[in-house]
């Protein structure tokens, strides 16, 4: 599904809408491109690691983005660890990379390794994550979505799925991994919109590191300790389609006898809500390479760039998902 580019920016922030499928262009871009000339521009990029179908159509999107704009890339895969993301953009610096890009894998714990950027005069952009470091001239700009809007969305579609009802909604949450600004923001976002009502309960809460396995393992559980459980928030797809697994093989039907909202509309977790699995996804566009890639070359270029630019996303019912998949790119 294709969305227009739609480029609107009021004090500082730059909302653009990612359009599906347009800046990742289908060649093969391998990434590491190796050793530019003199003018090429040398990006380093610390991603977070390879936990969901989300961070697979990311890197994607930054690997062939980089290689359609003729762009430098160094590419790290931090395996989850703060650490080596810290290492990663130490090593960047060392190597006079003309800008450093990163997913933060966690809100915290930033200022030192970006003072150290700033001092080396090297612009650092923020992708996909913020960070909670209140100096905001440590970095260029923040690129991704707005996650608290996110958990809104999903308790929005639940307020209203049991509209007039007075029982309780017993649910269960499977949150993303400990500190991350997706997990943190979700969650408050959710918690925003069902406090209103006190039906809602959120019965058991526990992260599922955003993947499957963990998604499975920790549904397993919620499902031996918890009798009655209505409705299950997961932070993503994947942690959603490992409780699925766990759901059936519990002899419950998922999408019907509990129901579940996800975050992020990859392939997978689409297929799942056409079938009636899942019930609403929140989207999450992870198709943030081109936008990348036009910061990268401003910032490279000392430009004024906007300090926050929001990627626009929407929401899917299984009716829309239907209509959706056959284009959907990731
Ligand atoms: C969100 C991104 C999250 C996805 C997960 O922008 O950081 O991390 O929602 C991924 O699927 O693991």
């Amino acid at each position: 599904m294709l969305r227009r580019l739609s480029v609107a920016v009021a004090g500082g922030l730059l909302l653009a809408s990612a359009v599906a499928g347009c800046g990742a262009s289908d060649d093969a871009g391998s990434g590491n491109s190796g050793g530019g000339g003199d003018d090429k521009i040398t990006l380093g990029f610390s991603q977070v690691g390879a936990e969901s179908g989300w961070r697979t159509a990311n890197t994607k999107s930054v690997q062939d983005s980089a290689a359609s704009a003729g762009i430098d890339l160094k590419f790290s895969d931090a395996q989850g660890k703060q650490e080596n993301q810290i290492k990663a953009i130490r090593n960047f610096i060392t190597q006079r990379v003309d800008v450093i890009a990163f997913s933060p894998v966690v809100e915290s714990g930033w200022g030192t390794v970006l003072k150290e950027a700033k001092d080396a005069n090297i612009p650092v952009i923020l992708t996909d994550r913020a960070i909670d470091d209140p100096d905001t001239t440590l970095y260029k700009t923040f690129i991704g979505s707005d996650f608290v809007e996110e958990g809104k969305k999903a308790g929005q579609w639940l307020v209203k799925e049991y509209e007039g009802k007075t029982e309780t909604v017993n649910i269960v949450e499977l949150q993303g991994s400990p500190g991350a600004a997706p997990a943190n923001d979700r969650k408050s976002g959710f918690a925003d919109v069902i406090k209103a009502d006190p039906k809602f309960k959120v019965i058991a809460s526990q992260t599922g590191q955003f993947t499957r396995t963990d998604g499975k393992a920790v549904m397993e559980t919620f499902l031996k300790s918890q009798p009655d459980i209505d409705v299950l928030y997961a932070h993503n797809d994947d942690m959603g389609l490992g409780a699925i697994e766990a759901i059936e093989a519990a002899g419950k039907k998922p999408g019907t006898d509990i129901k579940i909202i996800t975050v992020d509309a990859v392939k997978d977790g689409m297929t799942a809500l056409s079938e009636n699995k899942i019930n609403f996804i929140v989207e999450c566009s992870p198709l943030l390479g081109p936008q990348l890639m036009d910061l990268v070359k401003k910032a490279k270029a000392g430009e004024t760039i906007p300090q926050r630019v929001l990627t626009e996303e929407t929401t899917f019912t299984p009716e829309q998902a239907k209509e959706a998949l056959p284009s959907r790119k990731y």
